[in-house]
């Protein structure tokens, strides 16, 4: 008989964690299916920091470094600075990558290093139980901001693709969902492309993907990709903002 789906080999055989809705296993697969179509599998480096992601490590079948909060382009660049053969990954949430590490993506970003940086965007800090992330919405009601967040007392969300495509030593910055099938595909794309480019040497390269957090936006499933499609897009439109 014909196969027709296969597991991916740069996945273990374990079970996802995430919560029902939680796009973070969709985003794994994606990651893993490319590592597994550009074998590299031998040769890829994952960083996973703190968040929901963090135990991405039981997940992914190929070697996998633990970063602090933030901390992971940093971890990122010593890795591919030691070691250039490799294919060198960081898989970071908004809180993370957006707030504590900001210093690290801008520099890493500015440094051009060739890295691929895959940037799970939910809109709030899932693990520790929805507080306002940079890239809460307007309005947005949150643990921390129980009224919706007020762009007077917060801030306004911050758009990093937009951001870190100004910057001379990126070469691949894209903003995918992972709201309907179509945008999954389209974000699969982008991943492929954004470690194709490392093995052609292409300085920085970093996905957004949006992403839902059913559990912290107390939403069901459907209604989370509903939210996420009338809520996120406006204010965080699809699309590459660079490619060289
Ligand atoms: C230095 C440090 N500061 C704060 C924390 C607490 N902390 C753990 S996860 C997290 C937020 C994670 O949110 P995000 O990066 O958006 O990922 P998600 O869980 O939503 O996937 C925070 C603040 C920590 N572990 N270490």
């Amino acid at each position: 008989m014909k196969k027709v789906f296969e597991r991916p080999k740069s996945l273990t055989d374990v079970h996802f964690t995430y919560c029902a809705g939680c796009t973070h296993g969709m985003i794994h697969r994606m990651v893993a299916e490319t590592i597994d179509e550009l074998k590299i599998q031998d040769r890829t480096i994952g960083v996973s920091p703190v968040g929901c992601s963090v135990f991405a490590y039981e997940f992914f079948n190929f070697d996998m470094v633990a970063a602090s909060h933030g901390r992971a382009p940093a971890v990122a660049t010593g890795l591919k600075r030691s070691l250039p053969e490799c294919i060198i990954f960081t898989y970071q949430g908004d809180g993370d990558l957006a707030a504590i590490g900001t210093a690290e993506i801008v520099h890493a970003a500015t440094r051009g290093e060739n890295i691929t940086v895959i940037f799970v965007n939910n809109a709030i800090y899932g693990m520790t139980g929805g507080q306002m992330a940079p890239t809460t919405l307007i309005g947005q009601k949150t643990e921390t901001t129980p009224f919706g967040r007020d762009a007077r007392a917060h801030g306004y969300p911050i758009r990093i693709a937009e951001m870190l495509a100004t910057l001379e030593g990126s070469s691949y910055i894209v903003r995918t969902s992972t709201h309907n099938p179509q945008n999954v595909r389209k974000t699969k794309l982008a991943v492929k492309k954004a470690f194709e480019n490392q093995l052609n040497n292409k300085n920085f390269n970093l996905v957004e993907i949006l992403s839902t957090c059913p559990s912290n936006w107390g939403l069901d499933s459907i209604q989370s990709l509903k939210w996420l499609e009338e809520n996120m897009i406006p204010y965080f439109p699809l699309g590459e903002f660079k490619n060289i």
